[in-house]
């Protein structure tokens, strides 16, 4: 689908929640849990959550790490990386539990095919790709949009894409790939790597001397592309922080902005919000939110209230860090 509309469904006694299934017939979802060793049926909306089969309940159980699971008619299969076994037991009452095979090594998924468990659809939007240049995807109502990859943009037309590329990037006029301009006449042909010519190789690029990937600079030095832009002149003349204001720093780099008379600059992510000023204007300590780094016990997890951290504890849990269960008043931990 589109993702849009994204729900939270389930949030509570949740380890790893590592499989999930839908039953059209029934309106239902089923999920396993390889932590908690559990699977837990619920309505489509996250409601009438009961479990069906867990060792907490049956110890004897035998569930120890389910990687899938699948419905199909009155009986819910799962694969187990522990028993290395794919297995069946009834689907509301979790009886009569039955090895249905056994594995070498660890299964992961698990796939009943049958018209029931692929509802047809009336008419497909996405027929013929839906007109779309690139993806085509089914929208909650029914119908279909048309989506790009990264580092592209869906055009004014709604069907075709236009390259998204960053101000430090090159962009390729057949391809419409974004590269960085660097890349441009490093020997490696880019832009169409398994043509003769590429045009981010022209036959009028100077000698290159650096490994490909570096950016290289008169009299010979190479430099990592990380230190374009990052406050310290590493070239004679400091040509390496020229028009950093239209520099587009790295994903994992935070840009510190300048003002006309300071110069922007790309510092490391960590130095964001570190306790220390790196940029010079300071951007880089303000706005910040404190990190979510309490380790909750018992599944809980931890939230931000009052820009404080806490733990959000599985209402049999209480304490700063969910640490005592309630039924005993017993600290666990
Ligand atoms: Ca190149
Ligand atoms: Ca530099
Ligand atoms: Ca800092």
């Amino acid at each position: 689908m589109d993702g849009s509309r994204t729900q939270t469904l389930i949030t509570e006694n949740l380890g790893w929640p590592n499989a999930l299934t839908i039953s059209y017939e029934t309106k239902e979802i089923w999920w396993a849990d390889a932590k908690e060793d559990y699977i837990a049926v619920a309505d489509l909306n996250g409601k009438n959550r009961k479990v069906v089969h867990s060792r907490s309940s049956n110890p004897t159980a035998n569930i120890h790490h389910i990687f899938s699971l699948t419905v199909f008619e009155n009986w819910i299969y799962w694969s187990d990386w522990e028993t290395k076994t794919v297995e069946k037991c009834d689907k509301y009452s979790g009886l009569n539990q039955t090895t249905v095979s056994k594995l070498i090594h660890r299964p992961m998924d698990v796939k009943v095919f049958h018209p029931f468990r692929q509802p047809k659809m009336e008419a497909n939007p996405c027929l013929n790709n839906g007109g779309c240049h690139n993806l085509c995807l089914l929208t909650p109502e029914g119908g279909k949009v048309c989506a790009c990859p990264e580092h592209f943009l869906l055009a004014e037309d709604g069907k075709s894409c236009k390259s998204n590329c960053t101000s430090s990037n090159f962009v390729c006029k057949k391809t419409f790939m974004c590269i960085p301009r660097w890349w441009v006449c490093d020997t490696q042909k880019d832009c169409e790597p398994n043509s003769e010519e590429s045009e981010d190789e022209p036959l009028s690029c100077p000698p290159f001397n650096c490994t490909p990937g570096h950016v290289q600079f008169e009299g010979g030095v190479c430099l990592h592309p990380t230190l374009l832009c990052d406050g310290k002149n590493n070239t004679k003349n400091g040509e390496d922080e020229k028009d950093c204001d239209d520099h587009t720093c790295f994903s994992s780099h935070f840009k510190c902005q300048g003002n006309g008379t300071v110069q922007s600059m790309c510092i490391p992510s960590h130095k964001r919000c570190d306790g220390t000023h790196d940029c010079i204007l300071r951007q880089d300590e303000e706005n910040c939110v404190p990190d979510c780094d309490l380790k909750c016990k018992a599944a809980g997890t931890c939230v931000i209230e009052g820009g404080e951290p806490k733990c959000k504890c599985h209402s049999l849990y209480e304490g700063a860090t969910c640490e005592i269960y309630r039924c005993s008043g017993v600290s666990l931990f």
